[in-house]
C-alpha cells in the first residue's frame, strides 16, 4: 500500500500535452522523486478523467506513490484511487468521508483558519493552502499570505502544503512555516526535464527548509 507523504506533491496539467508525452512527464516525475501525485482535469468529460486516472494510477502504483483525484470523488471511486481532494465548491469533506471510506485519503483546500477547522473536524487528512504566489496555472487565483498559511498549520494538527506558483527558487519564503509540504504544477509539469525538476526542488527543500 503506497504511503501517504504530502512532502513533495506534484499536481498535473494535460492541457498542453499529448497522452504520450503528459503520461512520460508524470512517469519522470515519479522518477525524480515526487512523494504524491494529484490528477486535475478541469475540461474533460466523466469517461475522459476516467480513463486518463486508470491510466495514470498505473504508473503511480508502479512507483508506489498514492494517486490523488482533484474535485471529483466519483471520479475517485470508479478508478478506486489512493485519494481525492475537494475544494470549497465540492462535496463537503464529511460527506465524502462517508462515501469514499475511513482509509481512503482526503485532502481539502483551506484559504482561512475557519476552513482549516471546519475541513479538520470533517475529516479532511491534509491541507492545501493558496496561492501563496500568482499562479498561470489556475484561472481565478485568490493569493493566500504567508501570514495566513503560518496560522492555518498552527491551528491544525493535520499537514498542511503550501502551493501556488512556488518552485526552487522562490521556496525560501515558507521558512520557519510549519509546512508538511509544497505543491507545485508548473515547476514540474512545465520544465524541460521533469525528472531533474523534481530532483532539484527535493534538494531545495531540504536545504532551505530542513523538509
Ligand atoms: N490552487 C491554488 S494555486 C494552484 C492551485 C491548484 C495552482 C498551482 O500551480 P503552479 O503552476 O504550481 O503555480
Ligand atoms: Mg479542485
Amino acid at each position: 500500500m503506497a504511503e501517504f507523504n504530502p512532502r513533495l506533491y506534484f499536481i498535473t496539467d494535460s492541457t498542453k500535452y499529448e497522452k504520450d508525452e503528459f503520461l512520460r512527464r508524470v512517469e519522470a516525475a515519479l522518477k525524480g522523486g515526487v512523494t504524491l501525485v494529484q490528477l486535475r482535469e478541469k475540461e474533460r468529460s466523466t469517461r475522459e478523467y476516467l480513463e486518463l486516472a486508470n491510466e495514470v494510477h498505473k504508473l503511480t502504483l508502479k512507483y508506489n506513490v498514492p494517486l490523488i483525484i482533484d474535485d471529483r470523488l466519483d471520479v475517485a471511486m470508479a478508478a478506486d484511487t489512493e485519494g481525492v481532494h475537494l475544494g470549497q465548491s465540492d462535496l463537503p469533506v464529511n460527506i465524502a468521508r462517508r462515501l469514499f471510506g475511513p482509509d481512503k485519503i482526503i485532502g481539502a483546500t483551506a484559504k482561512t483558519v475557519e476552513q482549516a477547522l471546519e475541513a479538520y473536524e470533517q475529516g479532511a487528512d491534509y491541507l492545501g493552502v493558496g496561492a501563496i504566489y500568482p499562479t498561470t496555472t489556475k484561472v481565478k487565483t485568490i493569493l493566500t499570505s504567508t501570514e495566513m498559511l503560518d496560522k492555518i498549520c498552527h491551528a491544525v494538527p493535520i499537514p498542511a502544503n503550501a502551493i501556488g506558483g512556488l518552485n526552487k527558487d522562490n521556496i525560501d519564503v515558507l521558512k520557519g512555516i510549519p509546512i508538511a509540504g509544497v505543491c507545485v504544477v508548473s515547476a514540474i509539469m512545465k520544465a524541460d526535464d521533469p525528472k531533474q525538476a523534481a530532483e532539484e526542488l527535493s534538494a531545495a527543500m531540504q536545504d532551505k527548509l530542513e523538509l
